[in-house]
């Protein structure tokens, strides 16, 4: 397994979150990586790669240029007009009935970001990049013929969509790399002999054709970001298990009815769950949900990797133990497929190391 990290990823280190209300030191810290990186060298893993720099092309086939260039420039311009150097952090949002037209800092930053959980400093966009590039990486590597690589990235991608941010995520991280092998698999072959959807014949969730890529998102969040920038392409299958946005955070999408619309219809598949779920109520879920992938026929597949499952995380409220993680590992890795992990979330920071180790390690010695 290749592990790719940026310490670029570094920069990005905001000093408070607002949750519920109350002001909190940041979860989303960079000692998450350090404690990861520590964690696998003490289970025998190799020292990190640092990953190789693929510039701004492939992030635009993902976000919109207008927010890459607002992510840019935001704590600049923040600066420049006063507002405290802490860091940007709208007040206001472009919530339906409003206008877009403000250029002013507060203005974008409510137009640009959908929560108080993605503060933009300094460092953001810069680590920001560090970490898509950690994931393009890992995608290149399969696409040389790696069977499996892991990106340490930080900030997490999964909740940012093509032109917001929020939930700890700038760059959809998992998205990027799942675009790149969807696409460069696409160039790879001059003729396609799969039949592909088209709007005009939609095809019914009980016959879909195959999909190029599977994102798979473990994530205790949904990812709504990797979600809305897919919902409507059938050449990438999304299939998340997470907590009932009934009653979690990200509240507004991961209900089980968002099947994907358009050529997208049927690509789309959450498996929202309640409080308290533990390793006996987890894992047959993941069973149904491999099932489904698998009858995707995916040549490439993409694990958003988030720990927040954890029994002790401060921001889920699953049960899931250590060794759950290496079970979890040892069926995605019954797949057969050229595999990335992601990473995403994970905030038990004493357990977070331990975990991930487990969950590579189950895969490994699958
Ligand atoms: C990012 B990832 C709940 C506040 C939640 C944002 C959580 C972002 C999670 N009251 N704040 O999916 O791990
Ligand atoms: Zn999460």
């Amino acid at each position: 397994m290749r592990i790719i990290t940026n310490p670029e990823q570094g920069r990005h280190d905001p000093p408070f979150e607002i949750i519920d209300g109350r002001l909190t030191p940041y979860h989303e810290t960079p000692r998450r990586v350090a404690i990861i990186t520590e964690a696998l060298a003490a289970a025998g893993w190799p020292a990190p790669e640092t990953p190789r720099s693929f510039g701004t092309a492939p992030l635009l086939a993902v976000h919109d240029a207008d927010y890459l260039a607002y992510l840019e420039s935001a704590y600049p311009a923040w600066v420049a007009a006063g507002h405290p150097p802490e860091a940007v952090v709208p007040c206001n949002f472009l919530l339906p009935g409003l206008r877009a037209g403000s250029r002013s800092p507060q203005g974008l930053a409510g137009r640009y970001t959908f929560d108080l959980s993605a503060p933009i400093v300094a460092g953001t966009f810069a680590a920001a990049r560090a970490s898509a590039d950690a994931a393009l990486t890992g995608a290149a590597l399969l696409l040389e013929g790696e069977r499996a690589a892991y990106a340490l990235c930080r900030p997490p991608g999964h909740h940012a969509a093509r032109a917001l941010a929020g939930g700890y995520c700038y760059l959809n991280n998992a998205a990027l790399a799942a675009h790149y092998l969807a696409t460069a698999d696409h160039r790879r072959q001059t003729t396609d002999d799969r039949p592909q959807t088209t709007d005009d014949q939609p095809s019914p969730v009980w016959a879909m054709q195959p999909a190029t890529v599977a994102i798979l998102d473990i994530d205790f969040h949904h990812g709504n970001g990797t979600q809305a920038i897919f919902y409507e392409r059938s050449d990438v299958f999304f299939v998340s298990l997470h907590g009932d946005p009934e009653r979690e955070y990200p509240y507004f999408l991961g209900f089980a009815d968002e099947r994907g619309t358009r050529a997208g219809e049927g690509y789309n598949l959450n498996l929202p769950l309640p409080a308290g779920v533990d390793d006996s109520g987890y894992l047959p879920v993941l069973d149904s949900a491999l099932a489904a992938l698998a009858s995707y026929s995916p040549r490439y597949l993409v694990v958003s990797a988030g720990l927040d499952t954890f029994g002790g995380d401060p921001l889920g409220d699953f049960a899931l133990t250590t060794a759950c993680y290496a079970r979890i590992g040892a069926q995605i890795a019954q797949l057969g497929l050229p595999t990335l992990f992601v990473q995403e979330g994970g905030y038990a920071l004493d357990d977070l190391g331990r975990n991930v180790a487990s969950l590579l390690r189950g895969f490994e010695q699958a």
